[in-house]
């Protein structure tokens, strides 16, 4: 897949979510997705105003948003023709994760995350929901952060008002060993009408053009945020790491001038697709 073109790269795939996006990166001339990591709507639809034309998808971590409600994004998706996303790395009773709460992430989102921890439940119940496919899958297969999320949590929670337990096992059939990466991708190719592709940081699944690899922790500036964050450069990402889509957040939300930042990010990391790809 690496010195494909994504134009090539539509015949591979039978994932309708898949080919959608592959157009709109290669309509818009971008692999860049922004994520949105803010806390209210008013800021996060500035941001979409300010980036929309040079991204292909947008991606939001509702449970951090504290007005949240259902239809703020979507006239501004298309308008400026990106995909919505939902990174709520679903795991855990999925199928209301899914559908219900105050969310209702499957009536809104063309493409969501998931954990292949607890095995195939996770992808049954969303294509339950989902069928005909509307909202297309991305699986977490590596962590673009080191070590565990202990450090954070320990930051926001001192003194320590909220326990936690990290999952060491599950109940479920899961795939927690040493292998996870390649069983998340052995998983997530049994669900090729589903699952678009994986988070990974490392040049995977090269013999399937279908999938796609999404990449975080890309920015220009920083190597670390001082938590767990290990960034690359965009050049890096595109050509070394095999990301196909990547994923920029502070280095464009915390930018004096985001639209600006966010073009920026669109031409390196195109030029580097042409780069990799000899076009
Ligand atoms: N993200 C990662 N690493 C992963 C998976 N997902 O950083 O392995 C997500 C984060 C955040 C974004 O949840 O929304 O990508 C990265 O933001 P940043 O560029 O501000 O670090």
């Amino acid at each position: 897949r690496l010195k494909m073109t994504y134009n090539d790269r539509i015949n591979y795939t039978e994932n309708l979510i898949t080919k959608q996006l592959l157009k709109t990166i290669i309509v818009k001339q971008t692999n860049l997705c922004v994520a949105a990591d803010l806390t209210q709507t008013s800021s996060i639809l500035k941001l979409a105003e300010q980036v929309g034309p040079h991204i292909c998808l947008f991606k939001l971590h509702t449970d951090i948003i504290e007005d949240f409600n259902v239809d703020f994004v979507q006239s501004v998706a298309s308008k400026h023709n990106f995909l919505l996303f939902e990174d709520r790395k679903l795991s855990d009773i999925v199928e209301y994760q899914f559908n219900n709460g105050i969310f209702h992430i499957s009536s809104w989102a063309n493409v969501v995350t998931a954990h292949s921890v607890m095995g195939k439940g996770t992808l049954d119940a969303i294509k339950q929901s989902n069928n005909p496919v509307r909202c297309g899958v991305f699986l977490l297969a590596q962590s673009s952060t080191v070590g565990i999320i202990s450090e954070a949590i320990k930051q926001s929670n001192n003194p320590v008002r909220c326990g936690v337990f990290l999952l060491a096992q599950s109940s479920t059939v899961g795939i927690i060993s040493e292998a996870y990466t390649k069983a998340t991708i052995e998983l997530g190719k049994e669900y090729n009408d589903l699952v678009i592709g994986f988070v990974a940081q490392n040049p995977l699944f090269i013999d399937s053009p279908g999938y796609l690899q999404l990449t975080p922790g890309v920015q220009l500036e920083a190597n670390t945020d001082n938590l767990d964050q290990q960034y690359n450069s965009p050049e890096r990402v595109i050509i070394d790491k095999g990301g196909d889509i990547a994923v920029v957040g502070r280095g464009i939300t915390k930018a004096e001038e985001p639209a600006t930042v966010a073009a920026q990010y669109k031409h390196l990391l195109w030029d580097a697709y042409k780069q990799r790809t000899q076009i």
